[in-house]
């Protein structure tokens, strides 16, 4: 059974949820280091008042029993706790009685950059608020909790994978940015150490790990660029010093290539960086049009973040923990989580090659 990740929720809605199917049965969830990793990605600078708010918990609401998968769905649901300012608002069901908190009011002034626009076009809305709401990157909460998951599967493995933020003097950036009521974007870097070579295929392109990489991360809200090890700069470069040669031990000399050949790993260490734009939310906003009126108008202003950037180091570790997690899946199998790890074992016995740490 192959590893899928399905979520729902909106950003002020009740809660987010996530349904994790295919995992084997018997893997052992620790309930503190998922929600470790929720603060992890909560604590970035430059967030939003809106992280004092919500303080998110991971609930498991199926397919766990006693802190050990069964092999059926796992349904993660965190909750908004900010809903409770949005319960007319954002009520599911047409609200009861007179108009009240957050989000009454229909919002007709889309932001450049954010789904306003394009949402409101496609879907037919009359509100960009029906637009906004499932666009907002608080989506990505649940996201963090279904890669924690992922996460204890590859370590079973010897898989460890780490997000960090590349940009330096971010916050010298995000103090200017917020001073000038501005918004300001960044660049993350996500690691993966003993990722065994032969995860992902060349046969097809929806096989090819670093295309699922990139589109994984291509998929996280604001994230305009994506490159695999020396990607852009690889364009450059004679072949003589774009490639990793092959040394003793089938090692390699250099990892130019992030741990990546012809969309299968070759067991060095897998390297991919996203490059975050700006939040579209300004405090200065930007000009727009009025779908109402027709009319020149000022962009939306609510409560933003200035900048994400050290909450999406923790959002793409969680896409690289579910890609490599899934490709590990396709290529070791089991129901059972002994019968994953034997496979995995049986594998490495066959290959003249062992993870480094
Ligand atoms: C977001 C707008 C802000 C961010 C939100 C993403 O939300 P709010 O308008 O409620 O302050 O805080 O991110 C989160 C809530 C989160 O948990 O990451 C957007 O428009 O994408």
């Amino acid at each position: 059974m192959t590893l899928r990740l399905t979520t729902a929720g909106e950003s002020h809605g009740p809660a987010l949820l996530a349904i994790l199917s295919g995992l084997p049965a018997g893997l052992v969830l620790d309930r503190d280091a998922i929600d470790a990793d929720l603060r992890r990605r909560q604590e970035g600078y430059g967030r939003s008042p809106r992280q004092q708010i919500e303080q998110d918990r991971v609930d498991v609401l199926a397919g766990l029993r006693h802190g050990r998968t069964l092999g059926t769905p796992l349904a993660l649901m965190v909750e908004n706790r900010d809903h409770r300012n949005w319960t007319w608002g954002m009520s599911p069901w047409p609200p009861e009685g007179e108009p009240e908190g957050k989000g009454t009011k229909t919002v007709s002034v889309p932001r450049p950059g954010h789904a306003d626009l394009a949402g409101t076009l496609k879907f037919g809305l009359a509100d960009t608020r029906d637009a906004l709401e499932r666009a907002s990157a608080r989506h990505t909460a649940v996201a963090v909790a279904a890669g924690s998951v992922c996460k204890a599967l590859l370590h079973a493995i010897s898989i460890e994978v780490e997000g960090n933020v590349v940009t330096e003097d971010l916050e010298r950036r995000i103090d200017e940015a917020h001073a000038e009521r501005d918004t300001v974007g960044g660049i993350v870097e996500v690691r993966a150490r003993g990722v065994p070579p032969g995860l992902g295929s060349y046969a097809t392109k929806q096989e090819r790990l670093d295309a699922r990489l990139a589109a994984a991360l291509m998929g996280i809200q604001a994230v305009k660029g994506v490159e695999i090890g020396e990607g852009f700069a690889l364009a450059e470069k004679r072949g003589s010093d774009a490639h990793d040669e092959i040394g003793e031990g089938l090692r390699r000399t250099s990892n130019r290539a992030g741990g990546i050949e012809a969309g299968v790993s070759n067991g060095e260490e897998v390297v991919v960086r996203a490059a975050m734009k700006p939040l579209p939310t300004l405090m200065r906003p930007l000009q727009t049009v009025d779908l109402d009126t027709g009319e020149p108008a000022e962009a939306l202003v609510e409560r933003s973040d200035v900048a994400a950037v050290e909450a999406l180091a923790v959002v793409a570790e969680a896409a690289v923990a579910f890609e490599l997690a899934h490709a590990a899946k396709e290529k070791f199998g089991g129901d059972s989580f002994g019968d994953f790890v034997a496979a995995w074992q049986a594998y490495l016995d066959r290959i003249p090659w062992r993870p480094t740490h």
